[in-house]
């Protein structure tokens, strides 16, 4: 029988194992439960209506977001798929207030588990892609005491794996353990998840950027001049036309991202001027703001590396630039001129 030369995602993370020594198998065989409980969530996704699961269920979350349905549905996969495997101590959610932790009837383990279940769920009913984003940390030491809020909040720059998947016309599981960015296609005939790029990389430069528009009038001034320079098109200072993307689903439009380059933005806006941005630093800027400089682009929040903020809060939120590293750059040396009034950087062409 011809050998198919696939590579499944329990391979490659052997091989990282094994032959990199990149991974411990603790954290190997985390990230493959994490994946199984990826194409259960596919398959409650994929019935869509057929499966009596779309609409709102009749709770909010800790944001005071309506729940859909498959949020809670989704949640609770990623809870009882981890919660046996020895390998974790306590998991987060964007769904759940506290933290999780593994009941003592299960062995504990040494990493935590952050995770949006559904992110972008609000397109679940207008079938649009979506996904589940998820973030591993290591549990501090902390001589025998018990797992509590403060052991997850550690700056993005201490995680050792994140990963999204996205629930689109394939189902693709995005990873890195820190060895770049691979994405595993899933094989429904198999039910594997097979090695179908091994090592994405985000060009230095694009012309496509990725922001909801109608938020214009409330954006800060570099924002506002950043975008105001990109539709001026090939006549303004920055000597090309751009084109816009915004599928309202952060794993799609990183998806994308990853997959041909581009810029990712939500700012802070002046709606609710005391919340840093809508994005949650824990389990969506953080994961994401890894995937994207392990594929060599950047991620800042206008004014910082999202990876070296120092969390303070499970759930807080941050204002998210991402993508094409020269753009991202371009946006934050906006910002830096805007700190410094009376400089004004050259607004770089190209
Ligand atoms: P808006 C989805 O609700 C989400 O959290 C991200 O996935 C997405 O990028 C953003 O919010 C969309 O926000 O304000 O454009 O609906």
């Amino acid at each position: 029988m011809a050998t198919n030369n696939k590579i499944s995602l329990t391979r490659y993370l052997v091989e990282h194992q094994r032959v990199h020594n990149l991974i411990p198998s603790d954290l190997r065989l985390l990230l493959e439960v994490v994946a199984r409980a990826c194409k259960g969530i596919s398959q409650a996704v994929n019935k869509g209506a057929l499966g009596g699961v779309l609409g709102a269920a009749k709770t909010e979350n800790v944001q005071g977001e309506i729940q859909k349905q498959l949020d809670i549905i989704a949640n609770e996969v990623l809870i009882e798929a981890n919660e046996w495997g020895g390998h974790l101590a306590a998991m987060a959610s964007e769904e759940m207030e506290g933290i999780y932790v593994v009941p003592h009837r299960y062995p504990q383990g040494e990493y935590l588990l952050l995770f949006d279940p559904l992110d972008g769920s609000s397109n679940v009913d207008v079938n649009v892609s979506i996904g589940t984003i998820f973030s591993v940390l290591r549990k501090p030491e902390n001589n025998g005491a018990g797992v509590s809020e403060a052991d997850f909040l550690q700056p993005g720059n201490k995680q050792v794996a994140a990963g999204y998947c996205i629930y689109g016309p394939q189902t693709t599981l995005v990873l890195t353990v820190g060895d770049g960015v691979a994405m595993f296609t899933l094989d429904r005939e198999q039910g594997s998840f097979v090695l179908t790029q091994e090592r994405l990389t985000v060009p230095a430069d694009t012309k496509e950027f990725a922001i909801n528009m109608s938020n214009m009038r409330h954006w800060d001034a570099p924002v506002k001049r950043y975008i105001d320079e990109c539709l001026q098109g090939v006549e303004g200072p920055r000597g090309k036309d751009f084109n816009m993307r915004w599928i309202a689903s952060m794993v799609a439009d990183v998806h994308r991202i990853l997959t041909r380059g581009g810029i990712f933005l939500y700012p802070w806006d002046k709606r609710e001027p005391g919340k840093p941005g809508k994005l949650r630093l824990m389990y969506e800027a953080n994961p994401m703001g890894w995937l994207v400089e392990q594929a060599g682009g950047a991620a800042s929040t206008g004014t910082q590396r999202i990876l070296d903020v120092l969390p303070t809060q499970l759930h807080q939120r941050v204002s998210v630039i991402l993508g094409s590293r020269n753009e991202v750059e371009h946006v934050v040396a906006l910002h830096a001129a805007a700190a410094t009034t009376d400089a004004e950087p050259a607004t770089r062409a190209g």
